[in-house]
Formats: structure tokens, C-alpha cells, sequence
């Protein structure tokens, strides 16, 4: 055993002093007031909210890295192959609510901190997110570590340690503004290891050579280091004992504090901005979701934490002192979209350059280790870098990326002999001006497996993008594993008392580790009492948000209404415009109505929130004009509570928790074929929303499991899109009458200067409407429509709610996690053991 390199004497020290978890109320308080009174150095006099969230905080924190610790050990004795996610995002949110639940203490800690004269939800609220991501994709990442750990599955994540995440907005007259999100200046979930540091090359030049054995050597040399520093965050699995770890990398500059010899030379000010470059690194995460900008920091960013995990994942291997050829046995590493597709590169050069393995031996080994998945298929989402730009920062990879594409074309060459244009059309090498990287192509080529997020977008990847690969490697290689969400975190808790509801229903919180069990609450649809609490719960968490809406926005919204939310990025592909142009339409038609008419009108609410990366500007005009919308509407006398629109700024996960449970109806509404997944949908029908959608991602998969009864679907259909555009391109098109009045009223002036809007009315109307709003727009209206009458039949909607929700077991990122492990990682659970006592 691992114990027995050590003195028996030293043994039963530690054993006797080891840290022992809290197990009490008494336990805990005496953790949290110790925290209190010495790490945060206060006392029951200064004693405020805040820092009763820090003492609770760092007593849970302490708690798990006991756990994390029993975890590594076991892990290491039972040495199984394990899994490392490689994402760039990672969107957790706040840790205290989950760590509490997933442990099982928050009952105890709930009633402690009572005793010390605190309420757990404002203690809970204290907390900030940790906003390590931009939307679907960072979130994605988060609850697959939360089914890991759930699990038992021996996993890691690795990412980078943001100084700033993603940006916190602010609307100043309709206006969004960018403001830092500094997220570190107490952040007790992680924990440095500053024993744990990698160094990192940039730079530089390569030198070749011929050994004696007459074996070519490359050697990559003389070029300007970085340091890696571990940050350590650990993932607590729900009711399990596996605590898992996500690893974060901070750069800092490589001689220590400063260059000595510049300091002493008097060139302070050289030396501390070596200093700041190097800590640039991982200063902030980029915040264009689905678009990339190409920017040389950003490939910084991408090498310095793929070359940093793979150094780190290869001594972990090492130290078990297997042959090479198990490394596919006992790694698996999967890449969350193409941005960490350098670390394909970065193993082949450990294996041939540092290990001393043959070419074909090593890419073998590659080869085995990676799955890639794809999350768009958006043309400006598709990573592309310049050669100039590779050779440049990273001159040994290119080489390497050259020799890969050599024999992959060699290889595609002998097996399409008659296909001349294949080659260029599937070379990793685009022959543009300057020459790009195509970063998917690597990932392709370096993975054992590909896969898309639902089933439409794992069939378009094959019929578009990786068409010709398709051909090459066959379909065998390319899988669909359909995203799902955590329901530990989405349901209970972010509406702990519909949890509660279908655990005294279901006899336990079973369903959370296994979602299927819901379908049994379909017995309960007819069920008078069930029924009259699941309402109640849906009202009271509108009432909440209606609360939170006139606090924030100062608008007075009825939670009797029927709330329509669309919260999501800021995208033109998304179509909040789509969304604000049917608002309107509405607005106008109210006007054209009688009081009396009026009065009759299914009232609602329809509710924005997003942000828009800093440089888009559509995006930006549509968050504009639902502000503008928003004042208007909502102050016009004539029309009351028959229709407010409200902006919600700074949408983020944790207002997500809030936000989700008090939808009637959430609006998907992408053009088709454009979003890969979708994962929000999931979360609002989980939570008792129905939803209306297009027939994209993974709406077509909710409909398949809800029925076609319990969603409204309206719009054209993917394989219709590309006609649509060409019918636009050739100016075969009549705008629809109803969206030709929505445009005019903009241009006439009613939500301020129209010059504002004309780009944004222009892009449908004069430049080819590419997300086919025009073509949309009356099936949209006539499905918003059907939404007002069957809001109408309360009873029916109920019925359709409550089934949607005894429906939504596969959504589980529970059943997604299994899929990976058993299509793709070939990985097996590590039950981890508690501690003897
Ligand atoms: C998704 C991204 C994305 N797809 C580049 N692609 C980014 C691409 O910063 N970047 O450079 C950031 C994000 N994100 C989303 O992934 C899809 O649009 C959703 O449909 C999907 O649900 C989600 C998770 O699979
Ligand atoms: P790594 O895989 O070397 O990075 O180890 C991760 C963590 O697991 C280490 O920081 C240790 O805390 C723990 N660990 C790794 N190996 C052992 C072991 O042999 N005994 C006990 N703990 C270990």
C-alpha cells in the first residue's frame, strides 16, 4: 500500500492528528467562529453578513479538501484510467449552496448558523459567481464536474485562472456597459499549490541535429519562459464521497518576483513590465461566445494551459512507470470545443522530442487519447490561426503540424486517388493569404473520436463541416452525446420546493442521482392536491421574480401574467430580435384595439437578459432597442398590464437560479440548424415552463420526450435554410406585412432616433436577412398566438407542465457523463471510501 514507505512511528502521528471532517451543528459553528475570529480576524462584534458567508465558506472549504485529499489518495492506489476535460470555461457560479447540498449539510450548517444569528439565504447570497465562462458552452463544462464527482468518476478539469471573468454589464440608458469583473479578492474555494509550477516556452527558435544513432533530435531552445502556478478548486460529488479537482493555471513571470539582473542593472521599470506580461497571460477571459477574433493573447492563453495540464497529466502517468503504449489506457483526455487543439501538438512533442518515441508509435498514442467535441457549426465560431502567427510563438508545433498534415494528406492521397480536390479542401493548412491553422481539422485528425452536442448538430457536423472526413475515417468515428444539466444545481437547488414536491411524491431524493424516476410523476397529473402545489410553487416563484423586477428595474409587473423569458447571450443567430419585432407587433395591435378589447387580452410579461460581446454592435443595437421598447411600452397609459417588457442586466448563473423556475413560457428561437444544443431549454422545462421553439438543437429532442402536445414549434426547417438565403440573395422576397409595419413604426421614430435601428432593420431588409427573420415572423406570431389561448385554459396548461417535467429524465448531464465514459473515454467509477471511525 501507498502507507508503506512510511515509519510505522510517523504513521500513527498522522493518523492520530489528521483532520477529521465536521459532523455536528456544534462541529460546524465551532469551524465557522473559529474562521471568524482568526483567519478572518474578526468577532462576534463586527460579525456582518459577509463575513459570516466567509467563516461558512472556509469551514465547508476545509470539509472538502479533506474529502478531495481521501479522494487523490484512493485514486492513486486504485491508479484507474482517468478523464481530463480541457475547457477553457468552466461557468460554476457559486460553490457554498452546492457544496452544502452535495455533502449533505445543509440542514446542519442551515440550523448553526441560526445559533449564531444568521438566515442561510442571505448568508448564501453574500456569495459572488465565479464567472469563468460566457454562457452554454462554460456551463456545460460545470455540470458535466458536477456528474463526474457524482459519479465516481476519477476526473479533472483544467483551465485557467482568470483574473478577470467574464465582464459584469450595466444598462445606462438603454445602453450596455462593460464593467471589470475582479472575482479574486476572496475567493475561498481555491487553493494555490505553489509546489505545483510548470514553465512554459514561447518563442524561440528550433535546432535540429543528427545523434550518433543517426536519429534526427529537434530541439525547441532560447525561448522566453512563463510559469504555470496550480489553483486548485475542489468538486464535491452528490452524496458520494468523491471529491474531485479543477486545476487553474496563474502565470506568473519565471524568475521569481523580477529579473535580478535587470533590477540591479536599475532597470526596475523593464523588469516589473516582464512581470506584467507574463501575468497578462491568464488576466482575463475573452468574451466573444461563438465568434473568434484571431488575437495573439488569446493563442498565449491556449498553449501556456494545454502545455501546462499535458506536463502535468504526463507526470502523473510517469509516476506509475508504465510503458508508453498504456498512456491511452490510462488517460483520456476530451477537448470542450477546438481551443485547446494545441495540446494534439504539445503530446506528440513530449512523446518524440522529450521521450525519445518514434513518429508513428507516439501519434498512435495521440490519437487514442483525445475525443473532440464540436459545439457550432457558425462559420465565425470555426478557429482559424496564422501560420505566421503559429511560427512565430510556436515554431516546434508548426513543424509538427506540417508533418501531421504530410501524412494525413499521404494517407488521404493513396485512399482517394481520383478526388484531386479533396486534398486541399481536408488540409489541416488553408492556402489563403496569410495561411491558416484550421484548428477543427487538427482536432479531427488528432481525436479517436468527434462529437456533436443533440442529434441534428452531430448529423449537420457529418453533412457539412466534416463531410470529406466522414468519407475518410468513416461514420463510425463521429457520435452524437446530447448535452444535459445538472439537477442537483436546476432543480433542487434552484427551486427547492418543486424538489421537495416530487420527493414527497416519489418516496426520496432518489430522482436526483437518477432523473428517469420523474416519468413516475405522471401518475400524479390527475392528482387534485399535487396539482394545486405545483401551481402554488410556480406562482411563487413568478412573485419572486416580479419582486427582484421592481426592485431592480422599478417596473411593477402582475405575477399573474403570463411570463415569457428569453435570457440567453446576445446573438443575432439567437433572434432576440425576432423576439423584441414580435413585441412590438403586440404593442401595436393593443393600441389598434378598444379598452374593452383590451381587456380581454391574455396579459403578459415578456422578459430579456444577455450580455453582447463588447464588440458586437447587432448585438448591442438589439439590447437597445428592447430598452427602448421597454420604456414606451411600459409607460403607455392605454395599455397597463397587458403588455411590459423588462431588460434584465447582468444575467449570469446565479440569477439563472432565479430567473429559470418562473417561466410560463421560454423562447429558443434560433434560426434552424444554427444552435448546436441549447441547454437552457432543458433547465426551464425541467422547472415547470413549457417552451416556444424552433426546430433546432435540442428542442427536436425535448419534443421527441415531451410530446408534440406540450411545445409550441413554429418556423422553417434546417433543410430548407439554404434555399431561403438564396431566395433573399436574389431578391425573390415579400417582407411580411405585419413586420413591414414593426419596421416602419421604428423608422417613424417611437423608440427614439431611428438612425439607431437602421442597421439592424436594414440587415433583414436590404442585406439578405441571413437568420431568416422575415421568413419566421408570421409563423412565429400565429404560435404566440396559440401561447395566449391555452395560457387561457389554466387547468390544461398545468397538465401540459407537469408532464413536460415527468418527461425530462434523459436531459441529466447524469446520463450524458455515462454516454462519454462508456462511448468514448472507456473509463470505469472509483468508489471512494469514507473515513474509518
Ligand atoms: C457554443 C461556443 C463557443 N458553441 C467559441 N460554441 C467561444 C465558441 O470564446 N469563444 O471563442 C465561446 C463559445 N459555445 C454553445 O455550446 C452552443 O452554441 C450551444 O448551442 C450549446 O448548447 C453549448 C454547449 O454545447
Ligand atoms: P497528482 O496526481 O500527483 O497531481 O496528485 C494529486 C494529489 O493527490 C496530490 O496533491 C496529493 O495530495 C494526492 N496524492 C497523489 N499521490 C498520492 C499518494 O500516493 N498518496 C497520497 N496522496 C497522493
Amino acid at each position: 500500500s501507498i502507507e508503506a514507505s512510511i515509519p510505522e512511528g510517523q504513521r500513527a502521528a498522522w493518523r492520530k492528528y489528521s483532520a477529521q471532517e465536521f459532523k455536528t451543528k456544534d462541529e460546524f459553528d465551532s469551524e465557522v467562529v473559529k474562521h471568524i475570529e482568526t483567519t478572518l480576524a474578526r468577532s462576534l462584534f463586527n460579525c456582518d453578513e459577509a463575513a459570516a458567508y466567509a467563516g461558512t465558506a472556509l469551514a465547508f472549504r476545509d470539509r472538502l479538501i479533506i474529502e478531495w485529499n481521501r479522494t487523490q489518495q484512493q485514486q492513486t492506489a486504485a491508479d484507474p484510467k482517468r478523464v481530463y476535460y480541457l475547457s477553457l470555461e468552466f461557468l460554476m457560479g457559486r460553490a457554498l449552496d452546492n457544496a452544502m447540498l452535495n455533502t449533505g449539510m445543509k440542514n446542519i450548517a442551515s440550523e448553526g448558523l441560526e445559533d449564531l444569528g444568521f438566515r442561510m439565504e442571505d448568508v448564501i447570497s453574500q456569495e459572488r459567481d465565479a464567472a469563468l465562462g460566457n454562457g452554454g458552452l462554460g456551463r456545460l463544462a460545470a455540470c458535466f464536474l458536477d456528474s463526474l464527482a457524482t459519479l465516481n468518476y476519477p476526473a479533472w478539469g483544467y483551465a485557467l485562472r482568470y483574473r478577470y471573468g467574464i465582464f459584469k454589464q450595466e444598462i445606462i440608458d438603454g445602453y450596455q456597459v462593460e464593467i471589470p469583473d475582479y472575482w479574486l479578492d476572496f475567493n475561498p474555494w481555491e487553493f494555490p499549490r505553489h509546489d505545483v509550477t510548470v514553465d512554459v516556452q514561447f518563442y524561440g527558435n528550433v535546432r535540429k541535429y543528427t545523434d550518433g544513432s543517426g536519429k534526427q533530435i529537434s530541439v525547441w531552445e532560447n525561448g522566453e519562459i512563463v510559469t504555470a502556478v496550480a489553483y486548485d478548486a475542489p468538486i464535491p460529488g452528490y452524496g458520494t464521497k468523491t471529491t474531485n479537482n479543477l486545476r487553474l493555471w496563474s502565470s506568473k513571470a519565471s524568475h521569481g518576483e523580477f529579473d535580478f539582473t535587470k533590477f540591479n542593472s536599475g532597470e526596475y521599470e523593464a523588469s516589473v513590465a516582464d512581470q506584467q506580461r507574463a501575468e497578462t497571460i491568464s488576466a482575463v477571459l475573452y468574451p466573444n461566445d461563438s465568434l473568434e477574433r484571431g488575437k495573439e493573447l488569446r493563442l498565449k492563453q491556449q498553449y501556456f494551459w494545454c502545455a501546462a495540464s499535458l506536463f502535468d497529466i504526463v507526470r502523473r502517468f510517469k509516476k506509475s512507470r508504465k510503458a508508453w503504449k498504456e498512456f491511452p489506457n490510462q488517460v483520456a483526455i476530451q477537448l470542450n470545443d477546438t481551443h485547446p487543439t494545441l495540446a494534439i501538438p504539445e503530446l506528440q512533442r513530449i512523446l518524440i522530442d522529450q521521450e525519445g518515441l518514434e513518429w508513428d508509435e507516439a501519434w498512435s498514442i495521440v490519437q487514442k487519447t483525445f475525443g473532440y467535441t464540436n459545439h457550432t457549426v457558425l462559420p465565425e465560431a470555426l478557429e482559424k490561426w496564422s501560420v505566421p502567427l503559429i511560427q512565430h510563438l510556436l515554431p516546434r508545433h508548426l513543424q509538427i503540424i506540417y508533418d501531421i498534415n504530410l501524412n494525413f494528406l499521404q494517407y488521404v492521397e493513396r485512399n482517394f486517388p481520383k478526388d484531386r480536390d479533396m486534398l486541399s479542401r481536408v488540409s489541416i493548412i488553408e492556402e489563403s493569404q496569410p495561411k491558416m491553422v484550421r484548428m477543427a481539422y487538427l482536432a479531427v485528425i488528432g481525436s479517436h473520436k468527434v462529437n456533436g452536442v443533440a442529434e441534428l448538430h452531430s448529423d449537420l457536423i457529418k453533412t457539412t463541416i466534416f463531410k470529406d472526413f466522414v468519407k475518410i475515417y468513416g461514420p463510425d468515428k463521429f457520435t452524437n452525446v446530447t448535452n444535459g444539466i445538472t439537477p442537483r444545481r436546476w432543480l433542487h437547488q434552484a427551486n427547492p420546493r418543486l424538489s421537495e414536491l416530487i420527493a414527497s411524491k416519489l418516496g426520496g431524493y432518489d430522482f436526483l442521482r437518477d432523473l428517469t424516476q420523474l416519468h413516475k410523476l405522471e401518475s400524479y397529473v390527475d392528482d387534485k392536491e399535487f396539482r394545486k402545489e405545483f401551481q402554488e410553487i410556480k406562482y411563487a416563484n413568478k412573485v419572486r421574480l416580479a419582486k427582484y423586477i421592481k426592485e431592480v428595474n422599478g417596473i411593477a409587473v402582475n405575477p399573474s401574467s403570463l411570463f415569457d423569458i428569453q435570457v440567453k447571450r446576445m446573438h443575432e443567430y439567437k433572434r432576440q430580435q425576432l423576439n423584441i419585432f414580435g413585441v412590438i407587433h403586440r404593442y401595436l395591435e393593443l393600441k389598434d384595439m378598444s379598452p374593452e378589447e383590451r381587456k380581454k387580452v391574455q396579459p403578459r410579461v415578456s422578459i430579456f437578459g444577455g450580455k453582447a460581446a463588447p464588440g458586437y454592435w447587432m448585438a448591442k443595437t438589439v439590447i437597445h432597442l428592447i430598452n427602448q421598447v421597454s420604456k414606451v411600452v411600459n409607460s403607455d397609459k392605454d395599455i397597463g398590464d397587458a403588455l411590459k417588457v423588462v431588460f434584465l442586466e447582468d444575467y449570469n448563473v446565479s440569477k439563472a437560479e432565479m430567473i429559470t423556475p418562473a417561466s410560463d413560457i421560454s423562447e429558443h428561437i434560433s434560426t434552424a440548424g444554427t444552435e448546436a444544443s441549447g441547454t437552457s431549454n432543458m433547465k426551464f422545462v425541467l422547472n415547470g415552463g413549457l417552451i416556444i421553439g424552433t426546430c433546432d438543437g435540442a428542442n427536436i429532442e425535448i419534443t421527441r420526450e415531451v410530446g408534440e402536445d406540450n411545445i409550441f414549434l413554429f418556423g422553417n426547417l434546417s433543410e430548407d435554410v439554404e434555399d431561403l438565403r438564396h431566395h433573399h440573395f436574389y431578391g425573390e422576397f415579400q417582407l411580411d406585412p405585419s413586420l413591414d409595419r414593426v419596421f416602419k413604426t421604428i423608422r417613424e421614430g417611437a423608440f427614439g432616433d431611428a438612425g439607431q435601428f437602421s442597421a439592424l432593420v436594414n440587415s433583414i431588409v436590404d442585406h439578405g436577412d441571413y437568420y431568416l427573420v422575415s421568413d419566421d415572423f408570421k409563423s412565429y406570431l400565429d404560435t404566440q398566438k396559440l401561447i395566449d389561448e391555452a395560457y387561457k385554459n389554466q387547468e390544461e396548461w398545468l397538465t401540459k407542465t407537469i408532464t413536460s417535467v415527468a418527461r425530462m429524465g434523459f436531459f441529466s448531464s447524469d446520463r450524458c457523463i455515462d454516454e462519454y465514459a462508456e462511448m468514448i473515454w472507456n473509463v470505469e467509477p472509483v468508489k471512494v471510501q469514507g473515513q474509518e471511525s
